[in-house]
């Protein structure tokens, strides 16, 4: 008989515990956010031959992922996430998510070399609510071998 008011105390509060976070998820703030690359713009590109050879690399993955792939641009061009394989991470809590964009040298196609960094700040995914969708664009600038310019977008979504 001494157990039951313990067992019915369990129940209730293994009851309790689920109504409480439905109720409370979707105005929580987000702890973590989807990251995916939603659009890449080539203003101008990097290689004197008028054309850059493009990968991203993301928490060590480099997209597109498989074999010794890239997506090629040319100034004026835009590119889809589905060019890179659909590049895509995981940011959690305060810590910032970067998309390398890498330029390689066919038909060596390794990592390449780093055009610059894209990135999606923890900050924006600390203000949306669970399900919220959000962008960060950045623009990537450097001048070797000239003077090259991408606009990168990147996609949040909370979880
Ligand atoms: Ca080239
Ligand atoms: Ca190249």
């Amino acid at each position: 008989m001494r157990s039951r008011p313990l067992i019915a105390a369990l129940a209730l509060a293994g009851g309790m515990i689920a109504p409480v976070l439905a109720v409370t998820g979707p105005a929580h703030a987000a702890g973590s956010c989807r990251v995916d690359l939603y659009d890449i713009d080539a203003n101008n590109v990097a290689e004197r031959d008028g054309q850059d050879e493009l990968r991203f690399k993301v928490d060590g993955n480099l997209f597109p992922k498989f074999g010794a792939k890239y997506f090629a641009m040319r100034s004026g061009g835009d590119g889809d996430p589905g060019d890179f394989g659909n590049p895509t991470t995981l940011l959690v809590g305060s810590t910032n998510v970067k998309f390398d964009l890498r330029e390689v040298t066919p038909p060596i196609i390794g990592e390449g070399d780093s055009l610059g960094v894209a990135v999606a700040h923890a900050s924006i995914c600390a203000g949306l609510s669970s399900g919220d969708v959000d962008y960060d664009t950045t623009i990537i600038q450097g001048h070797d071998e000239t003077d090259y310019t991408y606009t990168v977008k990147l996609k949040l979504t909370a979880q």
